[in-house]
């Protein structure tokens, strides 16, 4: 029995999971859970991960929830994962598992709050707070800050340095991946004192191509849904 992924491609550490997969030649088999449509809430999935979220592995008799460790996991089980992704070397190693613990608490955090508390919480089941979502994006902007004062100082292509993307790179884009559904405006707002950050998610995007963009085509598509929702509502003149 080969691996299984359960997975919905709207949440970022899904898509995380699925795009390391598919850059290290890792054979699995994607199973859809539908958060949208509460799949993820059955019987029948606390079975695959109590926590009943997304994502999460079976490799044959083994189960895993948590995407930084399922990463782990992978690196550890599939010889054909390049060492670029969770070095061999113990403090390349530790760095990464620094920045992991961080993204959770904060990046990961403040993502959440400011999402779920914007203009677009109703469409992930949550209310929106207009203070809530005003805390959430001070986090996160103290989180980007961050990232860009201590991981990619200087010229850095990414997090540790190095001229390639570890498993930290991938996880930390693809949650900020996850601000695509807010509107222009407000990206622009977040992004546009951060370039570093805009050109860390290209070199991401980049070494990860083609996958990353075919992982967060359903991304694209809630975000355009979300866009053609907001113009109708717009007065017309
Ligand atoms: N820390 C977990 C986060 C998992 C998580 O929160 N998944 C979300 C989607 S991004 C989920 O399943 N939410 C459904 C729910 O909480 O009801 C990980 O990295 O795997």
């Amino acid at each position: 029995m080969g691996l299984k992924v359960y997975a919905d491609r709207r949440s970022s550490p899904s898509r995380a999971i699925i795009i390391f997969c598919k850059m290290n030649q890792i054979n699995f088999e994607e199973v859809r859970i539908d958060i949208y449509k509460g799949q993820h809430r059955t019987a029948e999935f606390a079975k695959i991960n109590p926590m009943n979220k997304v994502p999460a592995i079976v490799d044959g008799t083994f189960k895993l929830f948590e995407s930084h460790a399922i990463l782990r996991y992978l690196v550890g089980s599939f010889p054909s994962v390049s060492d670029h992704w969770y070095p061999n070397d113990p403090k390349s190693r530790a760095k990464v598992d620094s920045i992991l613990d961080w993204h959770h608490a904060n990046l990961h955090h403040s993502i959440l709050t400011y999402l779920f508390n914007s203009e677009v919480g109703p469409v992930f089941g949550a209310l929106s707070n207009a203070q809530a979502a005003e805390k959430g994006k001070k986090l996160l902007i103290s989180s980007i800050l961050k990232i860009e004062s201590l991981w990619l100082k200087g010229d850095s292509r990414f997090l540790l340095g190095n001229s390639q993307p570890s498993i930290a790179d991938l996880s930390l884009v693809c949650d900020l991946m996850q601000l695509e559904v807010v509107d222009n405006k407000e990206l622009e707002s977040i992004f546009e004192q951060h370039q570093k950050i805009r050109d860390w998610m290209e070199n991401v995007k980049r070494a990860t191509h083609p996958h990353f963009v075919e992982v967060h085509r359903v991304l694209y598509k809630l975000k355009a849904f979300l866009e053609s929702r907001r113009n109708k509502a717009l007065p017309k003149l």
